[in-house]
Order: C-alpha cells, then structure tokens, then sequence
C-alpha cells in the first residue's frame, strides 16, 4: 500500500505541474481529492489492514493528501494570475483615445420662456402659485364670474370628464382657489401650467397648451400698477425699446378689460409680416378684477381691488423664434427642437 500511495502522489503532481489552465487542474483535483478518487478508496480500504498498521498507514495517507492539495492551490494561484495577465494584455484600453462624447440635452423652447417669464415676475416679487388640472366646474367658470349657461363657457370649448369636473381651460382656477385659500389676504402671484381646449389643432391652436396669468390683490392696486407691470414686461421680453398700449376688451372676470400690444419689435412700428403691417403685436389680456369675483372669493371689493393678467407662452415662444406652427411645441420633432440647443461650448 505504501508503495501504492507513493505512486499516486507522484502521478497527481505530475498531472498538476502538466495542467495549462484553471479548468484542467479542477480536473486533477476531482480525480484525486474527489469521493471517487484513489485516496478516498485508500481510506476506505484502511479497515482491511492490520489494526496495529492503520495509525501509521493513516498518517502516510494524510501527507500525500496534504502534499497534493499544497501542489493544487500553488499551481491555481499561478494559473489564475496568468488568466488575468492574458486578460489585462488582450483588453488594453488605450487611454489617451478621446471620451465618447454623451450627447448634454436641452431646454424645451416652450420650458425657457416660461422660466423667462418666471424670473421676471419672481424678480418683481411674485410668487408661483400651481393647481390641478382636472378641475371642478366651480372654480374653472362659476368663481370667474362665469356661472351655468353664462355663453362665454361656450367659446371655451371644453374636455368634460363628468357634469362638474373638467379639463381646465385657463390657470384662472388656481388664482381662485389662492384666494379661497388667503381669506382676505394680499396676494402676488402668477399661475403658470398646461391648460386644454376642445379645438381642432391647427398652426395657432393646440387643444393642449400653456398659461400663465397672474394676479395682484390688495388696498390701492390700480390700473397704472397693471400699466407699469404689462410695461416693463415688454421690455424685459422684447427688448428696452418697446413701447405698449392698452386697448379696451372684454373679459367676464376683469372689469375693465384690455389687451395689450406692443411695438413691433422687427420693425419698430413701419409695418411688416411679423405685426401684420400694424406696427404692432397683441401679447396678453389683462383688467381690474371684477368685484363679483372678488366678492365671491370672499374679498371686500371696497376694500381691496386687484389687477390680473392672461397670457400664452407658445404664442410669446412663436413670436421670439420665428415658430409658424403652434404643433412643433408637441410633436418631438429632433428637427425642430435641435435648433434650440444651447450654443456648442
Ligand atoms: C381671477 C381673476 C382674473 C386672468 C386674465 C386674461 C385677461 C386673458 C388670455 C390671454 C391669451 C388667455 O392664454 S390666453 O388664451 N387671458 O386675456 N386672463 S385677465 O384674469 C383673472 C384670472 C383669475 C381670479
């Protein structure tokens, strides 16, 4: 049996210095070391032999075990630094190769004039008041001075999801619900959001767009505050030599109405396609807002009075890029958005 042993350990370390890689010497080691393996039939043919041999026999079989699997986990260590250093050569990155550029994104046009228009108010002291889009009845038409069967919540066409809840047709709901909500408070805010109509899209309508209005509320708000805030609005958005002008309009909720123009900011006032030859352009509806409003939102219209503003970001966007259709906002044309990307550093 001795004889039998030495045998063996010779052939496993034979077998383990001849193995070329982590797979074969797994091999050798299942062949040997493994439950099927000569030593294990060694140890289970131990009963066999003499009780007085069997201690010393034991031991003999424990060297070669220890002696094959010290041989085992050498040649391992080596095999598998080799792997990796095969590895490391045959993928070698050449670092000075330049990055893969990640193209950066961009700002939507629709995105930069509403944070445009954010900032200036912000900086005026405004703050930014939001609310829901489906909304109820009362707050998108009744608390605007436009109650059931009023014919203006016709020209608003509307997406109806039950009797009382709806799509909201302006950002109006949120300045009456900020009232609601301030009880008599002042109030300095503007209402920026999507708002939707039932029309047929075409290159100035979209039945989805965007609003921002606004709202002053407190003692002594006049109509030469709305003049001097609509004023340096214009100027801030189309350049310092703009100059605007009121003209007398209709709205249910504001009394008096008025829609603001500005000077043609291409031509300067000569007449030309962008002013449609008036020399001026209309940006926004605007008026006092009306006591029944007020009253309704549980202001003191002898007390305090307010001032309010409506205008549309896509038709501001349109006119500031030369944009002829409203659709581009919302299709996700990459032709179209591309070109608003911010200049290449
Ligand atoms: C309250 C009181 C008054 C909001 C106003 C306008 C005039 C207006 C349109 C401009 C183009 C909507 O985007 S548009 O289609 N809006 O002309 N909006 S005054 O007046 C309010 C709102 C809320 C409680």
């Amino acid at each position: 049996m001795e004889q039998q042993l030495q045998q063996l350990k010779e052939e496993a370390l034979k077998k383990i210095q001849d193995a070329s890689d982590v797979k074969e010497l797994n091999d050798v080691r299942v062949a040997y070391l493994g439950k099927k393996g000569p030593i294990t039939d060694l140890l289970k043919g131990m009963g066999k032999l003499p009780a007085e041999e069997r201690p010393k026999m034991g031991a003999l079989v424990n060297v070669v075990r220890e002696t094959v699997t010290e041989a085992l986990e050498s040649r391992m260590t080596l095999l598998e630094e080799a792997a990796i250093q095969a590895q490391l050569e045959n993928e070698s990155i050449d670092v000075t190769l330049p990055g893969r550029p990640a193209p950066a994104g961009n700002h939507h046009p629709l995105t930069r004039v509403v944070e445009e228009i954010e900032d200036f108010f912000i900086s005026m002291g405004y703050e930014i008041a939001e609310g829901p889009e489906v909304e109820k009845d009362y707050y998108n038409f009744e608390a605007l001075n436009l109650p059931k069967g009023h014919p203006a919540r016709d020209m608003q066409d509307s997406f109806y999801i039950s009797e009382d809840i709806l799509l909201r047709t302006h950002t109006s709901p949120v300045q009456a619900r900020t009232m609601e909500a301030k009880k008599g408070e002042a109030i300095k805010i503007i209402c920026p959001g999507k708002v939707y109509r039932r029309d047929n899209d075409d290159a100035t309508h979209s039945h989805q767009f965007t609003q921002i209005e606004g709202l002053v509320v407190g003692e002594n708000i006049r109509m030469s505050d709305l003049k001097g805030t609509l004023d340096l609005f214009a100027k801030k958005m189309f350049g310092a030599d703009r100059e605007i002008r009121l003209r007398p309009s209709f709205f249910p909720f504001t009394e008096p109405s008025v829609e603001m123009d500005i000077s043609c900011f291409k031509c300067g006032g000569a007449g030309c396609n962008v002013c449609k030859k008036t020399g001026w352009i209309e940006i926004l509806g605007a008026g006092m807002v009306h006591p029944n409003v007020l009253k309704m939102a549980g202001y003191d219209p002898s007390v305090v009075t307010g001032f309010a503003f409506g205008m549309g970001p896509e038709r501001i966007a349109m006119l500031k890029y030369g944009v002829e259709d409203i659709r581009h906002f919302y299709t996700n044309d990459i032709r179209f958005i591309s070109q608003f990307n911010r200049t290449e550093a």
